[in-house]
């Protein structure tokens, strides 16, 4: 895995040239290249793998899809969203660049990552491109992690149109699976898969981004600043719908570890050594 990223890294930091007007692409570039987990393109990386699809073929698409999340990351921590002046352990982006250029940083990364896919890819039929641009954009948008953000918005206000239970769901998979789905079924597309073999990395990442949401939870209660390189506590202090806030702290951890379980289960018969090491970190994290 530690190679893995290490090529991300590279590439990402190759694809993201600093060019006139060099404030947009600084500010872009800023969060980009912070040292974060890289688990999205590496899982569309090895799912790709898994199923037959060289890593050179599918680089492109996986560091777009680490864009997304990244303009996902800038966005959310303004002050009109969640107000966080952290992340990945050093100062948000509108805290550096300001608002404006925070806001269009993460508008420009939205739209260069697509620009990307069908520039930088190499060996895909028009078909694969179309197809992974559908999924790009369905899954980025109000059809998605749009949807989640502004359900979670809602309901921090106190605004539930749906029961608290069904509304979390609603927010952890919108908001978070979201991007891990479409990483596996990047890959999957990627690779040719059938729609047997999409669906069950479909299914696979839908309850890894569930434990993952579930983890992130635990963590804000459980964490420090310094493990996790963002203000930690401020879940309870807004009074946020979490599983911790709704189910408690233990009945948390019950449902990550049942999630992490199935994630196992799933995922066992392809003798990943990627994904074990990535269900190992999580779950040793929360023990
Ligand atoms: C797509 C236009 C558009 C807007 C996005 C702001 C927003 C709408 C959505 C917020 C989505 C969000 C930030 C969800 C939280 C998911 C989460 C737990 C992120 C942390 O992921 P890690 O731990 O982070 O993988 P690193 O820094 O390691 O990559």
């Amino acid at each position: 895995m530690k190679n893995l990223i290490s090529l991300i890294d590279k590439k990402l930091d190759e694809y993201m040239q600093i060019v006139y007007p060099e404030d947009i692409f600084k500010a872009m570039k800023y969060t980009l290249m912070l040292p974060g987990k890289r688990l999205r393109p590496v899982m569309c990386i090895e799912t790709a793998r898994l199923l037959g699809c060289d890593t050179e073929k599918v680089l492109p698409s996986a560091c777009a899809i680490e864009m997304l999340h990244v303009q996902s990351l800038i966005h959310d921590d303004l002050p009109c969203m969640d107000n966080d002046d952290f992340r990945r352990g050093k100062p948000s982006n509108h805290k550096v660049f300001g608002e404006a250029n925070a806001v269009l940083a993460g508008d420009a990364l939205l739209t260069f990552a697509p620009q990307l896919i069908i520039e930088k890819s190499k060996g895909f039929s028009d078909s694969q491109i179309v197809k992974i641009i559908h999924e790009y954009t369905k899954f980025a948008g109000a059809y998605g992690l749009i949807a989640g953000q502004v359900v979670d918005i809602e309901s921090e206000g106190g605004k539930l149109v749906k029961s608290a239970e069904e509304t979390l769901d609603f927010i952890h998979l919108n908001k978070t699976a979201v991007l891990f789905r479409l990483a596996v079924r990047i890959g999957a597309i990627a690779a040719e898969a059938d729609e047997k073999t999409l669906e069950l990395f479909d299914n696979f990442a839908k309850k890894f981004g569930l434990a993952f949401q579930i983890y992130d939870d635990i963590m804000d209660e459980v964490s420090t600043f310094e493990e996790l390189g963002k203000s930690v506590g401020k879940d309870k202090a807004s009074g946020k719908l979490t599983y911790v806030s709704l189910y408690g702290l233990e009945s948390a951890k019950t449902k990550f570890y049942k999630l992490m379980e199935e994630c196992y289960g799933i995922i066992e018969k392809y003798n990943s050594a990627v994904y074990s090491e990535i269900l190992n970190m999580l779950n040793d994290r929360v023990k």
